[in-house]
């Protein structure tokens, strides 16, 4: 077999980066559980629409598809997570223990119901097998430990990754870091990976806000870290990658306070692109000067593109998402920036916009979305997708129906449009007849995705 490090390998060891993109649950509602995420706190208890939800992100992956961006996707967790509730001491059939949580805390039943696992940046960390000794691909699903509503997502992840990514000649798919607060790991939204190629050998860069044994946060410090030092580099050893092309840089204090909670909401990086705003890491020449040598060594240069202050302020860049955007090549070579409609109301961010994407600029395209139901509880379109680099030998070995497709992309909106509700607020989620309805569609969703019993197992 050819190896994916030969950089003379014919097309049909090509490897391509797909963009698995979490399909929005039918539960999709504002409650507020994430502190820390400033849209979530500012939309808490207002009236969320989880069919438009589950729409916007179906048109914005038909859009890339159409682009000829790889696209797949991921299907939504069983919610309610009734053992969750059950741990928690709620008794009795399950409307009983519905209503009894919903007696006791309101925002429990939120927790027990939560759509976050459309957030699958969150998902897990990925590897490609092009830097891993083993020449395998790893995933190490997110423990999520910061958030209860988060912490419950990581066994039916791991599952769900397992079911997919099935084969174990190509995967290997990880159980979560323990979760401790000070291991905290929240995925590919901390992880950026920089390469010449996709199937090439690249230089993977773990972001974190908390020192597992460093000192406490200073008392000035507003929110917690969710990412802490020693999950990104447990992730790295599990990933069997090589050190020297390996990174751990440190988020900026002022950045988590202001609203960025991962690293994906100031930094993203694509190819040997990274695309950042100065106030993103503690140490940025330190860190930009350690990742260009290893660029380097690997054999490309590092493009940095580095928005300061006065371009877009910090606040502007957490309230419009401007860097939660998808850095793409499609399929002509063209890079596109997928951003949320939010950056082209505020004049900031759409001048920046405008400046870059004038010809000989660093982007050829903008393409925005309206993504506003996941943008109120803190999601943009890089937040909605994990990415996942696959030869055509890894595509052929998964079985399941997750590549989209027009014909998939019909299915999902008709099955969208007949189980949904277009209108659910956190009170609602006590009506035993939700629970019935989201049993229903999430039955017939396994079927369509050929993931048989996936559901049945929750
Ligand atoms: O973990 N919001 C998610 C948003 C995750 C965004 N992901 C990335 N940046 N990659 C979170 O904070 C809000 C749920 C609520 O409040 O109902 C929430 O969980």
């Amino acid at each position: 077999m050819a190896s994916l490090l030969d950089t003379s390998t014919s097309s049909t060891c090509e490897a391509r980066e797909f963009n698995f993109d979490g399909l929005v649950g039918p539960s999709h509602h504002h409650a507020g559980l994430a502190s820390g995420n400033v849209a979530s706190m500012r939309h808490r208890g207002t009236v969320s629409n989880p069919r438009l939800a589950a729409l916007q992100g179906l048109e914005k992956m038909l859009a890339l598809h159409r682009r000829g961006v790889p696209q797949a996707i991921l299907p939504p967790l069983s919610r309610p997570n009734l053992r969750l509730l059950r741990q928690l001491g709620f008794r009795g059939n399950d409307a009983a223990v519905l209503a009894e949580a919903a007696h006791a805390d309101q925002r429990l039943l939120s927790a027990a119901y939560s759509a976050s696992s459309m957030w699958v940046a969150n998902a897990a960390t990925v590897s490609p097998a092009a830097d891993s000794a083993d020449g395998k691909m790893h995933f190490t699903p997110a423990n999520l430990s910061a958030k209860l509503h988060r912490s419950i997502e990581h066994p039916d992840t791991t599952r769900l990754l397992r079911a997919i990514f099935a084969d174990p000649a190509r995967f290997v798919v990880h159980d979560a870091v323990p979760g401790a607060t000070s291991l905290g790991d929240e995925g590919a939204a901390n992880h950026t990976r920089l390469t010449a190629g996709h199937g090439l050998p690249g230089v993977q860069l773990f972001v974190y806000g908390g020192e597992t044994f460093g000192a406490e946060p200073s008392a000035r410090q507003r929110f917690d870290s969710r990412q802490y030092d020693e999950a990104s580099r447990a992730v790295a050893r599990l990933h069997c990658l090589d050190s020297s092309r390996v990174l751990f840089g440190k988020q900026s204090a002022a950045a988590i306070d202001a609203g960025v909670f991962h690293n994906d909401v100031i930094a993203v990086g694509n190819l040997d692109t990274l695309f950042y705003h100065e106030a993103a890491f503690e140490d940025e020449s330190g860190l930009i000067g350690a990742l260009r040598r290893s660029c380097e060594a690997v054999g490309f240069t590092l493009r940095a593109i580095r928005v300061d202050s006065r371009e877009v302020s910090l606040d502007d860049a957490v309230s419009t998402y401007l860097f939660n955007s998808q850095l793409l090549r499609d399929a002509q070579g063209r890079t596109l920036i997928v951003v949320p409609q939010e950056c082209l109301e505020l004049p900031a961010s759409r001048h920046y916009l405008e400046a870059i994407s004038t010809p000989g600029g660093a982007v050829d395209e903008v393409l925005s979305f309206d993504l506003r139901e996941s943008m109120r509880n803190g999601g943009g379109p890089a937040c909605l997708r994990l990415r996942v680099v696959l030869d055509d030998g890894q595509a052929a070995a998964i079985r399941a129906n997750v590549f989209f497709s027009e014909e998939l992309h019909a299915r999902l909106t008709d099955w969208v449009c007949r189980h949904y509700r277009d209108r659910l607020l956190p009170q609602d989620l006590a009506d035993p007849a939700l629970l019935d309805e989201i049993r229903r569609a999430l039955q017939e969703l396994e079927t369509i995705l050929a993931l048989p019993g996936f559901y049945a197992e929750s």
